[in-house]
């Protein structure tokens, strides 16, 4: 790496991120079930049916695990709660042994000086809920807040920062319309609702954590920076409604009370009643943003129903994952995320990362110079006076990649999925080099 800490602004955080169902091992501990396990059970939606019953055993396995954090040099950690084995009917009886290891994961955090970075609903809903119609209910925002309130009494008074929710982009277009994450549904009226009631939610749990007193309270959307694949009126038309339904969005709900009109031009027919009065509960005021960020998008135009828009296969270098390796896009991103919608809020990089088919003993030199592209990324924005204050990598560990099973790894610790021995990459141990 050609840079130091000493390159960033003091104070700077770094860190990595993970998720609960991603991680720990959902059948330990009492959790209830939740709709990633019956996607995953049902044919043809997850490779090889895999799902998070066991992922990387970190429920059992959490202090090796902050062992890994702090020998990395983290300044803080994002995690996340399980709604469901917080509370495994998604409302009413609490699971205290749930409640139990996220107090036990937040001592442990401050323990070894890691500040503990929450995120509350990271995808997997509980069942009963689920079976309530989620996030196509409205009801969810209610749910969601008393989730909020009994987490939050148990380990509020300790958390560094906390976002409601991961990548409202995923939970509403990618599980409703796109049918690629659970509940693997593909129905426009659904995805309006569940785009809409995503966003309510979140400010819903804001709400009750400022009336905990809680402080440091964000938001964390993913981006995807979409280009035209060539000169055409109609591909830059789509490009531009592949911005609005996946970047402007949920920025748009939260820091402009409005939905950009190429998203509206589809799901404003299938938005709940009244959507419009929800905005003063959407738009509550938050201490930071922050953005995930993996990759471009090449779009071209499709003839046929709205949106009108499909991807086409880029030209760069791509991660296990086919997607594109661009850096620029984020530099990109958080300057045009100060300028349109953030102005002087920190911003955090809140996920960055590749996911490589390496194994232990491998250089890992593709992700080493993948996230050494993205932090001169991050440094020019910087230079262009966005105030960005922290960065995360995705992710400390190898872990379960949703719709892609166990197969993509992201970790900066190597995971053996049948013996579950960590390995520390090339990458973590150059990250350590310099974070410390
Ligand atoms: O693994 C996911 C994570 O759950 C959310 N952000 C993107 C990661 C890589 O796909």
């Amino acid at each position: 790496m050609n840079f130091t800490r000493a390159d960033f602004p003091e104070g700077f955080v770094f860190g990595t991120a993970t998720s609960a169902y991603q991680i720990e091992g959902h059948r330990f501990g009492g959790a209830g079930k939740t709709h990633w396990d019956s996607f995953a059970a049902t044919p043809g939606n997850v490779v090889r049916a895999e799902n998070g019953a066991v992922a990387c055993d970190h429920y059992h396995r959490m202090e090796e695990d902050l062992d890994l954090l702090a020998d990395l040099g983290a300044d803080a950690y994002r995690f996340s709660t399980s709604w469901a084995r917080v509370l495994p009917e998604g409302r009413g009886p609490v699971n205290e042994a749930g409640l139990d290891f996220y107090d036990r994961l937040v001592d442990g955090l401050l323990a070894r000086g890691i500040k503990p970075a929450a995120t509350l609903y990271h995808w997997e809903l509980p069942s009963p809920l689920a079976d309530l119609g989620g996030w196509r209910n409205r009801d969810i925002a209610g749910w969601f807040a008393d989730f909020t309130a009994t987490i939050m009494d148990r380990i509020g008074d300790r958390l560094w920062s906390v976002a409601p929710i991961n990548e409202p982009w995923c939970v509403g277009w990618l599980s409703h319309f796109d049918g690629y994450h659970a509940p693997g549904l593909r129905d426009i009226r659904a995805t309006a609702r569940a785009m809409h009631h995503v966003l309510l939610a979140h400010g819903r749990a804001t709400q009750v954590m400022r009336g905990l007193g809680m402080q440091n309270l964000g938001a964390v959307c993913n981006m995807e920076w979409s280009q035209p694949a060539d000169d055409s009126p109609e591909t830059h038309a789509a490009a531009t409604a592949y911005d609005a339904l996946y970047n402007r969005f949920f920025l748009g709900g939260l820091f402009h009370r409005a939905y950009p009109a190429e998203v509206l031009a589809g799901l404003e027919p299938h938005l709940p009643e009244s959507w419009q009065e929800d905005f003063g509960i959407i738009a509550e005021p938050l201490d930071w943003l922050g953005v995930n960020y993996y990759t471009r998008k090449l779009i071209t135009h499709a003839p046929g129903p709205w949106p009108n828009y499909r991807e086409v296969d880029g030209p760069l270098e791509k991660t296990q994952m086919g997607w594109e390796i661009y850096p620029d896009g984020l530099r990109d991103f958080l300057i045009r995320t100060a300028r349109d919608y953030t102005g002087n809020l920190p911003l955090y990089v809140t996920e960055n990362g590749m996911a490589h088919a390496d194994s232990p003993d491998l250089p890992d030199t593709a992700r080493i110079d993948y996230l050494t592209r993205h932090l001169n990324a991050a440094r020019a924005a910087i230079a262009e006076g966005v105030p960005l204050k922290g960065y995360f990598t995705w992710s400390l560990m190898d872990n379960y990649e949703w719709t892609l099973g166990y197969e993509k790894r992201f970790g900066l610790v190597h995971v053996d999925f049948d013996s579950l021995q960590r390995t520390p990459k090339a990458s973590y141990q150059a990250l350590s080099k310099w974070w410390r």
